[in-house]
């Protein structure tokens, strides 16, 4: 007889959300379902300790001072490059910069490399999926070097058309930025294969990967991306901190993006050079306790394990799906093969922002808008939709009480 194999333990979700203080919130008379992931997700008590004992115990500015909170802090700045390094499966930690969010990741390629790099007639490509923060800064680049902007299409699911990337990369294609995760739809784009063919016409890539990172693991070695850009407050951490992730050739030859402190080899009045990356890129006093805290979310989902949390979610999704859908009247808007949790669906005759206000006061957060992706609404022929957006701390019941609110919405209405 032979022995069965082990199984993994099952997903303890109310055990979860105890680690994560702000869900044991209520709304008036509700409790609180927070259905608002996609645009920040809430912090376990493991990020929040690590902010307040940084700040407790080990705070002081980095790389500047010889005595022992400057090293503390400087130790704990340069561990957490090493714990994103390893998230993203970079080759190097100095491969790595620290950033505001994904949004100033994806300027600051814009504006260094774009200015190294972008010649009048060059073309960039990017796709119908995506967040403003992958499309005004290339306009702002291509408008400054006499740059085209081509757009990969999408079908009625919200699936890239890639037979259309015959005609659309050719030796003019200097850059593709691509999303890796729709924030308004949930669809998983197929970067992979997006790279490849890219690289196959000289391309260099950008993958905004501010959707991706709660959901899929991450290898930008095996991605084979030029960059990687997201957020730290989507990845259960804090607020104003990000990370860029560029090849090390690349960044290398980039010039800086902004200018001053720590940035700096040598000045003076006639001349300035500039340190190597990473701190060629990181002008100024960092957000330290924001890195602390970024490392200690990554730490913390490390310990979930990823396989667990993504068939959770799956399951969440659709769950919440099948019940939404069988409400009358309502839409789903995108239903690509290969999704997160993100549920977007608008309803007859009833304005996304009044879905959104009803669902809050009984206690469920959600968005309604265009989410930051207006191309894509014109594209789906819509102004905006309503936008459930799930985590691994997300209860089946809540899915349910979405779908009962929504019906209570329909009667409201008529
Ligand atoms: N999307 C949403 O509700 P920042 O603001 O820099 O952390 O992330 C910008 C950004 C870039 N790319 C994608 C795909 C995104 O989804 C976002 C942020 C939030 O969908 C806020 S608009």
């Amino acid at each position: 007889m032979t022995t069965p194999a082990p199984t993994a333990p099952a997903f303890e979700v109310a055990a979860v959300r105890e680690d994560f203080p702000i869900l044991a919130t209520r709304v008036g008379a509700h409790p609180l379902i927070y259905l608002d992931n996609a645009a920040s997700a809430q912090k376990p008590r493991a990020v929040i300790d690590a902010i307040s004992d940084y700040y407790s115990a080990r705070h002081a500015n980095i790389h500047r001072g010889v005595h022992y909170l400057s090293a503390t802090a400087t130790d704990a700045y340069d561990q957490a490059r090493v714990t994103v390094a390893q998230f993203l499966h970079a080759a190097e930690p100095r491969e790595c910069i620290f950033v505001r969010g994904a949004t100033e990741a994806i300027n600051l390629v814009a504006s260094a490399w774009g200015r190294a790099n972008l010649r009048p007639g060059d073309e960039i490509l990017l796709s119908t999926l995506e967040h403003h923060a992958n499309i005004v800064p290339w306009q702002i680049a291509a408008e400054a070097a006499g740059a085209k902007i081509k757009i990969i299409p999408i079908n009625d699911q919200g699936e890239l058309l890639l037979d259309s990337l015959d005609a659309l990369l050719t030796a003019r294609t200097k850059l593709l930025a691509i999303t890796h995760v729709s924030n308004a739809l949930g669809t998983v784009v197929s970067v992979r294969e997006l790279i490849r063919r890219a690289h196959a016409v000289g391309a260099v890539v950008l993958v905004d990967g501010a959707q991706s990172v709660p959901h899929l693991p991450i290898d930008v070695q095996d991605l084979d991306c030029d960059f990687f850009a997201f957020s730290g407050h989507k990845l259960f951490g804090p607020t104003g901190i990000g990370v860029l992730y560029g090849k090390a050739a690349l960044l290398e030859k980039m010039p800086p993006y902004q200018s001053g402190g720590d940035m700096i080899e040598r000045v003076t009045f006639e001349k300035t050079t500039f340190r190597s990356i990473p701190e060629r890129f990181e002008a100024g006093t960092p957000h330290i306790s924001g890195v602390v805290g970024l490392a200690a979310a990554i730490r913390y989902l490390a310990k979930l394990g990823h396989a667990a949390l993504a068939a959770h979610e799956q399951n969440l999704l659709a769950h919440a799906t099948a019940a939404v859908r069988a409400i009358p009247g309502v839409r789903i808007i995108g239903e690509a093969k290969d999704k997160v949790g993100v549920l977007s669906f608008v309803m007859d005759g009833i304005h996304p922002h009044d879905i959104a206000t009803i669902l809050d006061s009984e206690g469920i957060a959600i968005r309604a808008g265009h989410h930051c992706a207006q191309p894509l609404m014109q594209r789906l022929g819509l102004t905006g939709t309503a936008r459930a957006s799930f985590a691994f701390y997300n209860t089946l019941a809540e899915a349910d009480r979405l779908a009962a609110t929504l019906l209570k919405v329909k009667k409201m209405f008529g």
